[in-house]
């Protein structure tokens, strides 16, 4: 008998327990039974993969007042507080053991010991009188090569509604665990902690999200912001990079989508790092192409061939800016009466959800995540607020989509890559789309001199750099040299290396405006895609291969019917010496500043 059975027994109904013990896991048992005694819930509800299980957790959200109804019957809304709108990177830490601190000492972590006993503290009888409720997840589709089984313990039914949009459900794939897998499992505790009479955390100052790589366990306490919250994103994907390090796979901050050649029958897959505002979701949702996913990707060697799943079964996209003319098929979607979370926005008195740059007239006052809000209103801090948080969310399904990938979305074992795309923002160095000689060239020349630029939606000065990596520093954990040589490695281990290619969609011209237009990036595309087929001739730079005039004069026609003129394309192509020199320097010093054991073999190359 497991030590903590009489315990969960009281805390569940018969038949939670019985869906608990089927599983015949100790380690899941251990794991529902250490939390059950500490943070002491009222009650705990084990969900299996039935639709009446998702249909209990909604309406719980509901029933609880972490969710509202709107005039769409299907949808709902989900205010996270005033002061958990992003995520908190400063309350993000590694737990390390002492021997591994130095190795680690880049990273925001803390020695595992003071972090253990600081979280357990936190999480000491926080769910008292709460029900809680524990699911079993899948990251990338179940039964697959990709697969890693998740188990969610939270008292948050918001955050378990939001995982039953954004994953697949897995417990079937729990109950057929062959023995030898049945500890191989993530694992994620969470509380929202002490709410207020909005829903909303208030024990703010008390947030912690704190990672154990090394056990593959995260705690949230005192969260709700999703990207704090939900155990299955970002807390697995920082878990993940760091299973993929060992184990000689990836896991990468990329979207997966389809280039589509209608004329040529043909379908290409890509995958896709891009630091946030620098174009990745309007890539993957680039109208005449086909989306597979567009924020997480495992990347594995299957039988020689560079195969990548989406980790996720939806999408937590920014709402911001999504309208019928910038993002219709997102828009048309949000409008349709089907299952949305929205987050972070305005319910208007007629209970329908407005948001920033919605491109309809919002009314002059609602509830958002400020509480009740009328127009003009101030913050404590004297600042206005607006109708709704710029990192405002929703919450869908991408089968909803008309642009999805239906059969690389489900395949098992994912889809074969052969482009990978790295774009930044920079005004003035690197040209908008650039194809690197070789894998090795790509990951040191494109990946890992990744930048973005403030931009004046930001605080302070325009214009500043901050190097970003294959656009995944926040989640990178492990460090960077070791990462880096784990990418070269995985891409040099595979029998047909995907093309790797940089794209920048931000260089402006001498006036100081952006010189391309927004939907360019398919003309970049395109070239990209028929170099993979051999269709374009190029020309060698000290950065890698860039396209002829007259093959993007072309696809400026076929693509958008606009032209294209050679000294927009002379502009745009010149190769910027002094400004990519320095451009290196920054990077060599990024890595030495982070990873000082980064491999000699690395800053030879550069
Ligand atoms: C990101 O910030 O990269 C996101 C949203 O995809 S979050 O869930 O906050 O990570
Ligand atoms: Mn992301």
């Amino acid at each position: 008998m497991n030590k903590f059975e009489t315990l969960l027994k009281e805390k569940m109904s018969e038949e939670s327990f019985q869906k608990l013990a089927a599983l015949k896991n100790e380690k899941v048992m251990d794991f529902v039974g250490t939390f059950a005694e500490h943070c002491d819930p009222k009650s705990i509800y084990v969900c299996d993969d039935s639709e009446k299980d998702t249909q209990y957790v909604r309406e719980q959200a509901l029933a609880k007042g972490e969710e509202h109804t709107l005039a769409n019957s299907k949808q709902t809304i989900h205010w996270d507080g005033y002061g958990d709108q992003a995520r908190d990177k400063k309350n993000t830490r590694f737990m390390v053991y002492k021997e591994n601190m130095d190795k680690m000492a880049s990273l925001n972590s803390i020695e595992y010991e003071e972090g253990l006993s600081e979280i357990m503290g936190i999480a000491k009888g926080i769910m008292r009188g709460k029900d809680a409720v524990v699911l079993f997840y899948s990251e990338g589709p179940t039964q697959s090569p990709f697969t890693i089984p998740c188990v969610q313990f939270t008292d948050s039914w918001y955050v378990a509604h939001s995982e039953n949009i954004l994953y697949r459900t897995a417990y079937s794939h729990f109950l057929n665990m062959k023995d030898e897998e049945k500890d191989d499992f993530f694992r994620f505790i969470h509380s929202a902690g002490e709410l207020d009479e909005n829903g909303c955390s208030v024990n703010l100052q008390n947030r912690r999200i704190y990672m154990d790589t090394q056990n593959n366990i995260v705690y949230s306490m005192n969260a709700q912001y999703a990207g704090n919250s939900v155990g299955l994103k970002k807390h697995s994907m920082r878990l993940a990079i760091n299973k993929s390090g060992q184990e000689g796979w990836l896991c990468e901050h990329m979207f997966v989508m389809a280039v589509v050649d209608k004329k040529k029958n043909r379908k290409t897959y890509f995958c896709g790092a891009y630091p946030s505002a620098c174009g990745k979701t309007s890539t993957a949702m680039i109208p005449g192409e086909q989306i597979v996913g567009d924020d997480i990707a495992y990347f594995r060697n299957i039988n020689g061939e560079f195969r990548a799943v989406n980790v996720e079964f939806g999408m937590f996209g920014i709402i911001k800016d999504v309208n019928e003319q910038d993002d219709p098929v997102i828009f048309k979607n949000l409008m349709l009466n089907q299952e949305v979370i929205f987050s972070n926005v305005l319910r208007g008195k007629d209970n329908k959800p407005y948001w920033l740059g919605m491109g309809v007239d919002a009314p002059d006052e609602g509830r958002n995540h400020f509480g009740e809000w009328k127009k003009g209103v101030k913050d404590a801090n004297g600042k206005e607020v607006g109708v709704a948080h710029g990192n405002a969310r929703y919450t869908m399904r991408l089968d909803y989509l008309d642009n999805i990938d239906k059969a690389g979305f489900e395949a098992k074992d994912g889809v074969k890559v052969e482009g990978v795309l790295y774009g930044g923002r920079d005004s003035d160095i690197t040209v908008p789309v650039e194809e690197s000689p070789n894998w090795k060239d790509g990951i040191l020349i494109k990946a890992a001199t990744l930048e973005s630029e403030t931009t004046s939606a930001t605080l302070g000065q325009e214009g500043v750099r901050t190097p970003s990596p294959m656009a995944n520093m926040d989640f990178v954990s492990y460090p960077l040299g070791s990462y880096t040589m784990n990418n070269i490695k995985f891409g040099e281990s595979v029998k047909a290396t995907p093309k790797i290619f940089s794209t920048n969609y931000f260089m402006r011209g001498k006036d100081g405006n952006f010189v391309t237009s927004k939907l360019a990036k398919k003309v970049w595309l395109h070239w990209a895609e028929g170099r993979i087929h051999g269709e374009y001739e190029a020309y060698d730079t000290p950065t890698g291969k860039i396209p002829h005039y007259e093959d993007l004069k072309a696809l400026f026609k076929e693509h958008l019917n606009e032209d294209f003129s050679k000294e927009t394309y002379d502009y745009l192509f010149t190769f910027r010496c002094t400004k990519w020199t320095d451009k290196l320097e920054r990077t060599k010093a990024y890595y030495k500043k982070m990873d000082p054991n980064t491999p000699k073999e690395i800053f030879d190359y550069w």
